[in-house]
């Protein structure tokens, strides 16, 4: 089996560890856990993602169909709102822009509100602009630096999106649904800001 492309986000291109630090943020070289609720343990077969809302065919992947797609290898920085960045991680699974090209997006969807399985039971959500949500860069992944994300961190399979804050990534995700209006998700609705670039310390607020 051949690898997988690597695709290199670009912000991870911009310098030097210093210069690929946004304001505001300490580096370490641990991964920290953070999320709201228990982790669920969600076995492979019993996974699956549903993307609907304002698309041309709504489309759901159990994890043998998630798997049977292409992948990419993501070379990102994370950088979480509690001021940690963590350079140089390799997340593997499924790029958005191909699983988006399954459902075909109507033109009028403009945000992306992910969907994550929660312990307790209570539809976590995340909003992202579609346009950046399709990024070459943001993915559904199923590994992190070669070995499979495990349940505390989002496995078997969470959201990545490098260039905003962290929490703009479901762990555990389970849907994405395409609409034309913005709508606050879990920590939005908490005082987290409705986009989160972490160049501009866009932390709080909306
Ligand atoms: N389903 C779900 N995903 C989530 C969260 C959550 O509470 N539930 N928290 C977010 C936040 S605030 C952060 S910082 C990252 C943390 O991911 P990690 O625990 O793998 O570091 O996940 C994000 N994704
Ligand atoms: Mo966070």
């Amino acid at each position: 089996m051949s690898s997988p492309p690597t695709i290199i986000s670009p912000d991870t291109l911009r310098g030097s560890p210093r210069d690929r630090t946004p304001p505001g943020q300490q580096l370490t070289a641990k991964w920290p856990v953070l999320h709201y609720g228990q982790v669920p343990v969600i076995e492979p077969s019993a996974w699956s993602l549903r993307i609907w809302g304002l698309v041309e065919c709504e489309v759901t992947l159990d994890f043998a169909r998630f798997e049977a797609l292409p992948k990419v290898n993501v070379k990102c920085d994370i950088h979480c709102v509690t001021h940690w960045s963590r350079l140089d991680n390799t997340f593997t699974g499924v790029a958005m822009k191909t699983l988006l090209d399954l459902a075909k997006p109507l033109p009028r969807a403009k945000f992306a509100i992910q969907h994550a399985a929660s312990d307790p039971d209570e539809d976590w959500t995340t909003n992202v602009p579609l346009a950046e949500f399709a990024g070459e860069d943001c993915l559904l992944a199923t590994h992190h630096d070669g070995r499979p994300i495990e349940a505390e961190h989002g496995g078997p399979v969470r959201a990545v999106v490098p260039r905003l804050y962290f929490w703009k990534g479901a762990k555990w995700i389970s849907g994405i649904e395409l609409t034309d209006k913005d709508r606050p998700g879990f920590w939005e609705v908490n005082g987290y800001h409705m986009h989160g670039n972490p160049w501009t310390e866009e932390r709080f607020g909306w």
